[in-house]
């Protein structure tokens, strides 16, 4: 089984090296940071830490993702996860066993359990109970969250044919995977406060930017995907 962990990166020179450094190599073959247009040392800092360093001038968190996969395109299984240090790789090794035993063929990284204060602020809360709500309504299937870091079998990945270039990536991935009846699963992994300067949550506009495309990414799935039923 080869895995790779992908992970888009803009402006965290200060976490980049820390995250790929934590990621267990034992578990993960190849690991590729997106340098989305970074100003600063993002690139030089994950190449330093034994990643593989993509440039995708595009912004976006999903126009990064789709060139990282890029980079690999037959792997057999995908983690995603954040550059900025809050994602807790404790749990990986258990992920991972849940989609090379077949048990799910995507797993979760939620959000609970140990969650560091102040590193899920009320209204990224608010925004994951409506967002998962909307995903219930649309399949019938009951979530907790919409985390960065998730691990996915590879087939499973490119037969969802990703388009989401936004924040509304993820969104894109867990309700097309639930509307299409995928086993999902979920491992409560906690989260940790990112190193560095959030580029969404942290300001009202980039979160209200970053809630309408994940909102508008789950009613393209359901128009989408209810019309192709
Ligand atoms: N916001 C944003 N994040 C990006 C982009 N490209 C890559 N990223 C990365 O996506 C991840 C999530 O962004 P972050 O600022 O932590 O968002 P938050 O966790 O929702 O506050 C980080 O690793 C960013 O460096 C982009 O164009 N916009
Ligand atoms: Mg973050």
């Amino acid at each position: 089984m080869t895995v790779a962990a992908i992970i888009p990166a803009l402006n965290e020179e200060g976490a980049i090296g820390q995250v790929v450094a934590g990621i267990p190599r034992d578990l993960v073959d190849t690991i590729v940071v997106v340098d989305n247009g970074s100003s600063d040392r993002t690139a030089e800092r994950a190449r330093a830490a034994g990643a593989i360093v993509v440039a995708q001038p595009e912004r976006g968190y999903g126009a990064a993702l789709i060139a990282g996969v890029a980079a690999v395109p037959l792997v057999d299984v995908y983690v995603f996860m954040d550059g900025d240090a809050s994602d807790v790789m404790d749990h990986l090794a258990a992920m991972l066993r849940m989609v090379h035993c077949g048990q799910a063929q995507l797993v979760l990284g939620v959000r609970a359990g140990a969650v560091e204060p102040g590193s899920l602020l009320w209204h990224q809360q608010l925004g994951n109970r409506l967002v998962t709500w909307m995903i219930s309504c649309i399949s019938r299937r009951t979530l907790r969250d919409l985390p960065s870091l998730k691990v996915i079998d590879g087939n499973t990945y490119r037969s969802l044919e990703m388009r989401e270039r936004t924040h509304g990536w993820t969104a894109e991935l867990i309700s097309k995977a639930a509307v299409r009846g995928i086993a999902i699963a979920e491992v409560e992994t906690g989260y940790r406060r990112r190193i560095g300067e959030s580029k969404v949550s942290g300001s009202l506009r980039g979160s209200l930017l970053a809630g309408y495309r994940i909102i508008a990414a789950v009613i393209r799935v359901w128009r989408t995907e209810g019309a192709a039923r």
